[in-house]
């Protein structure tokens, strides 16, 4: 494998935290011993945590107003892979790579899914495209894609989703995550019922197209880039929807997809609960679908979420696989960065959830103790867990302090010499 940083910078670099990291990892050590908990074996379960990262999270992102590129950023999906490796060699919890079509479109997939594997990466849940127009398009998705009300635009946006199937087979994932902005501006625009019919026959046709080991992750948001309906709003559209088209068809939670204070780890309880839970899209927001970093505006929201999934970790439905991705939009930050620090707030939520004293909190909630339970939850999450990550990823190989290290690697700067400038523009991507 050919790492993108060299191993003796990150070993430089470790060298000058080591002894205050298994100092603080020691004295934690002590504080969860005194709890009962054993430190390693939290540890080892950290260790195994992964979550995918999004190809078209690697470059710098916009909003509708304008887009600031940087030096050095990615301009294709090469470049991207190169710096999904730095992420994953630095901060080793992200070994897959969510890629996007067909903004990721290469001639050649076997070759890409090689050259993929030598950065020690490989591939997450494939995303579809039917939000945006192509040059040389036949029919425009400006009436929405797989619910529009011109068949003929239907039948493309299905085909378009089959192609992305038959891409990620060539690079090994088994999943494909549909998200659709159709719907609607204006109050009796479309008919609110027809449209979701049509929505059903569309993913029924690409629902077809699914190998056995393959699932359909069907993403909701509330609103954007519709602002009076959207066909799959909600998890209630969606897990409709997925009971309607079978047993591969999952729900996915992209976090910043919901009305502000929408109680969203009581979501993530109900699809588990009716076993179609999955995978996420973590991001924070404050206000719409922001795209911001995980956990950097609501930590305890995205620890709430992992104390439910430990839950369901603990008491597993079929098929109870959750696909974990970051999809975030990075506008001011270096990329790389903000997905090394959002895999490490994910990785310490998980951390956080694990440490739970479960069997306090279920007798809590028995006996109707109201604060003992919420103490119980609270006292996990008050522990300050970074030792635990930093221990896994140094164990693992990566760095103690990864966006020091990063710096320190000049990457950036590196690239800015070899990359073509990035245009400006606007928009997500
Ligand atoms: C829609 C979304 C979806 C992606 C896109 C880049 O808001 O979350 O998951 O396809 O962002
Ligand atoms: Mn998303």
């Amino acid at each position: 494998m050919n790492m993108p940083i060299s191993e003796e910078l990150i070993a430089e670099a470790n060298a000058s935290e080591l002894a205050a990291l298994e100092d603080d990892y020691g004295s934690l050590g002590r504080k969860l011993e005194r709890r009962g908990i054993g430190l390693a074996a939290v540890t080892r379960r950290v260790s195994e945590f992964s979550v995918a990262v999004p190809s078209w999270g690697a470059g710098r992102g916009g909003t509708r107003f304008a887009k600031f590129p940087i030096p050095g950023e990615p301009t294709n999906i090469h470049e991207k892979l190169e710096d999904c490796a730095v992420i994953n060699q630095l901060g080793r919890t992200t070994p897959r790579v969510s890629p996007h079509f067909p903004w990721d479109k290469v001639s050649d997939y076997g070759a890409l899914r090689e050259e993929t594997a030598a950065l020690g990466l490989g591939f997450d849940a494939v995303n579809s495209n039917t939000f945006q127009d192509q040059p040389g398009q036949r029919h425009s998705y400006s009436t929405g894609s797989l619910a529009s009300g011109i068949k003929a635009t239907r039948d493309q946006a299905v085909e378009h989703n089959i192609e992305c199937i038959r891409i990620g087979e060539q690079l090994g994932a088994k999943d494909l995550t549909v998200w659709v902005g159709d719907g609607t501006n204006f109050p009796g625009q479309q008919d609110l019922a027809r449209s979701l019919d049509r929505y059903l026959d569309s993913a029924a046709q690409i629902y077809k197209a699914l190998p056995d080991d393959w699932r359909m992750l069907i993403e909701h948001k509330m609103f954007e880039p519709a602002f009076y309906s959207t066909v799959i709003s909600d998890w209630g559209s969606s897990i409709l929807a997925a009971q309607e088209l079978g047993p591969k068809a999952k729900c996915l939670i992209d976090l910043g997809h919901h009305a502000p204070n929408v109680n969203i780890e009581q979501i993530v309880a109900r699809l588990h609960r009716f076993g179609k839970l999955g995978g996420f899209h973590f991001n924070d927001s404050k206000y719409g679908d922001d795209d911001l970093d995980a956990g950097s505006i609501n930590p305890h929201q995205l620890f709430l979420v992992f104390n439910e999934l430990v839950e369901a970790e603990l008491n597993p439905r079929e098929g109870f696989r959750p696909a974990y991705m970051i999809d975030q939009s990075h506008n001011v930050t270096d990329p790389i960065e903000s997905m090394l620090s959002s895999a490490e707030t994910i990785t310490a939520c998980y951390a956080k959830a694990l440490l739970v004293d479960r069997s306090m909190l279920h007798i809590a909630q028995e006996v109707n103790d109201p604060m003992l339970a919420f103490r119980t939850l609270r006292a996990a999450y008050d522990l300050d867990v970074t030792p635990i990550v930093a221990m896994a990823r140094f164990q693992a190989g990566g760095a103690i302090d990864t966006i020091k290290t990063y710096r320190a690697s000049h990457w950036r700067a590196r690239k800015a010499q070899e990359r073509a400038p990035v245009g400006l523009g606007a928009g997500i991507v």
